[in-house]
């Protein structure tokens, strides 16, 4: 069953030099292949957008900021299962809770810093790849 879905390489991962590291895991599992990539400064209503869901929460604002505070890599990745399977390669939010393996597991340590952003069902993956690249083909 091949499946697209939106990753986000998080300001964390970019400033600390991971991106290689992160989309070197993607594109080694077998079949899997970046069909879109861009590295972007995200803009705080694209931020608001794509996190919706949390507004209201504690952690809302904070991580609002976070996000917009220098350049992340936006991408889609399209293979077999790839929405289960980056979830998979990313490890649970928590990231001393995710482990040894993942991206989490291997690089963070605070809940907010956490790395990665990967589609949680089809049905955000088609809503988040339109907010990020809206020129997309579906
Ligand atoms: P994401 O949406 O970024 O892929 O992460 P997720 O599904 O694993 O986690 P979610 O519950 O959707 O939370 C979105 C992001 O908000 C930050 N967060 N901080 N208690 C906290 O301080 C807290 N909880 C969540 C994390 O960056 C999380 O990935
Ligand atoms: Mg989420």
């Amino acid at each position: 069953m091949s499946q697209r879905t939106l990753v986000l390489l998080k300001p964390d991962a970019v400033s600390r030099g991971l991106i290689g590291e992160i989309v070197g895991r993607v594109e080694r599992k077998a079949g899997w292949r970046i069909t879109a990539l861009e590295l972007r400064t995200l803009e705080r209503a694209t931020l608001e957008t794509h996190y919706a869901e949390h507004v209201g929460r504690p952690f809302y604002e904070p991580l609002i900021e976070f996000m917009a505070s220098g350049p992340s890599v936006a991408m889609v990745v399209e293979g077999e299962r790839v929405i289960e399977g980056l979830r998979t390669l990313a490890g649970p939010t928590d990231p001393i809770a995710a482990a040894p393996g993942s991206v989490r597991g291997d690089f963070g340590t605070v809940v907010r810093e956490n790395l990665i952003h990967a589609s949680d069902s089809e049905e955000s993956a088609e809503r988040e790849m339109k907010i990020f690249f809206p020129d997309l083909s579906s």
